[in-house]
């Protein structure tokens, strides 16, 4: 990536005076890609995916862990430790190495997607499974962090949510404004939170022609949906394991930015995520991961209703790579049964 690292790009509206960012890996400016044929497919003319993927460690997360990472070393720390479905773990792992800290991963074991376990492992984090879903995972985490034995880098350090406002920011740098919409799963609920402030800020620093604001829609998954059902989910499922959280530890900012944006926040099922993710990638060439594809597929939805207008700019966070979870994309009927590899045997198997 060429230009200044992020926190230097936003440095007026993130640091502390004369404060350093010695850490970067190159994250943030990321792509906004105008997704004419899948816009065309559930009749908006101005859909707009901003593709996380790209960043150091392929999701969102990247944003946030480089500042409280590098406030960590600032601050002395010995040790990072965060509770994660994965990403998080990720890119905790990748910015406390050249930190030159021990991170320390809790993980609920048997749920986290094959290639963020193998982005900790060979960051060379300290893992631990536990028998239990994130939820019992953050609340460890957050009896560890008051007892002082580490820094946690989960959204409860405020440094990540300040950091992943920077998405917000590029969001109106490159359309020019801000959208009428912005749409992306919701999970843990810090990054719906960390985006309406964001879009706030910009707005109040006038860098927002008109002061103008978009409407926020959060998706979490049907089995995942604790703020839609307005209770904990005790056992949250979904094929989408990022988002797969009963207890949102930033519940609080997502129904904030849902009410004073005039937004939503609705499920969508397993099924929708899955084709959802599918027709992403087929008419756009952006994979992203399950949980990413959440926030289009309410945003089809809410289309198709009519409650988002032809017309409408919209942007869809597509917050973490497809290669992270390898193992949500089935393979055709066939498709992978080897064939003799003579060009007869090819042509036919090709159709021609
Ligand atoms: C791809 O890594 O919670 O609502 O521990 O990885 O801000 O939690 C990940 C969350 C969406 C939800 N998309 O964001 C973790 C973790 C992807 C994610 C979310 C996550 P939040």
């Amino acid at each position: 990536m060429t230009g200044p690292p992020l926190l230097e790009r936003y440095r007026d509206l993130l640091a502390r005076d004369g404060e350093a960012f010695p850490i970067s890996l190159g994250e943030g400016g990321t792509p906004l890609i105008h997704a004419r044929r899948l816009g065309a497919e559930f009749g908006l003319e101005r859909l707009h995916l901003k593709f996380e993927g790209p960043n150091p460690t392929g999701s969102f997360k990247d944003r946030g862990m480089v500042l409280a990472v590098n406030r960590a070393v600032g601050e002395g720390a010995r040790a990072v430790v965060c509770a994660s479905t994965g990403n998080t773990s990720a890119s905790a792992a990748a910015y406390s190495a050249p930190a030159g800290l021990p991170c320390h991963v809790i993980l609920p074991a048997g749920k986290v997607a094959r290639g963020k376990l193998a982005q900790a492992l060979a960051a060379g984090a300290q893992l631990i499974m536990v028998d239990g879903n994130f939820d019992a995972a953050l609340a460890a985490v957050r009896r560890l962090g008051e007892e002082g034995v580490a820094v946690v880098v989960n959204s409860i350090n405020p440094d990540r949510l300040t950091g992943q406002q920077t998405a917000a920011f590029e969001v109106v740098d490159d359309l020019g404004d801000a959208p009428d919409a912005l749409a992306l799963p919701v999970g843990n609920a810090g990054n719906i939170t960390a985006y309406w402030r964001g879009f706030h800020r910009y707005a109040d620093a006038g860098r927002t022609p008109g002061g103008k604001l978009p409407r926020m829609l959060g998706f979490q998954a049907e089995g995942a949906a604790p703020i839609v059902r307005n209770e904990p989910v005790e056992s949250p499922e979904t094929v989408a394991t990022a988002i797969r959280i009963g207890n949102p530890a930033s519940w609080a900012g997502a129904v904030a930015a849902r009410d004073e944006s005039g937004g939503v926040i609705e499920t969508v099922t397993d099924d929708e995520i899955i084709e959802v993710q599918r027709m992403i990638v087929r008419l756009e060439g952006v994979f992203c991961e399950p949980a990413s594809a959440a926030g289009v597929a309410g945003v089809r939805r809410l289309a198709s209703e009519g409650r988002i207008g032809p017309h409408e700019v919209v942007v869809c966070v597509l917050t973490g790579h497809g290669l992270k979870d390898p193992d949500a994309v089935q393979a055709e009927e066939g498709s992978l049964t080897p064939i003799p590899a003579d060009l007869d045997s090819i042509r036919k198997a090709m159709g021609l």
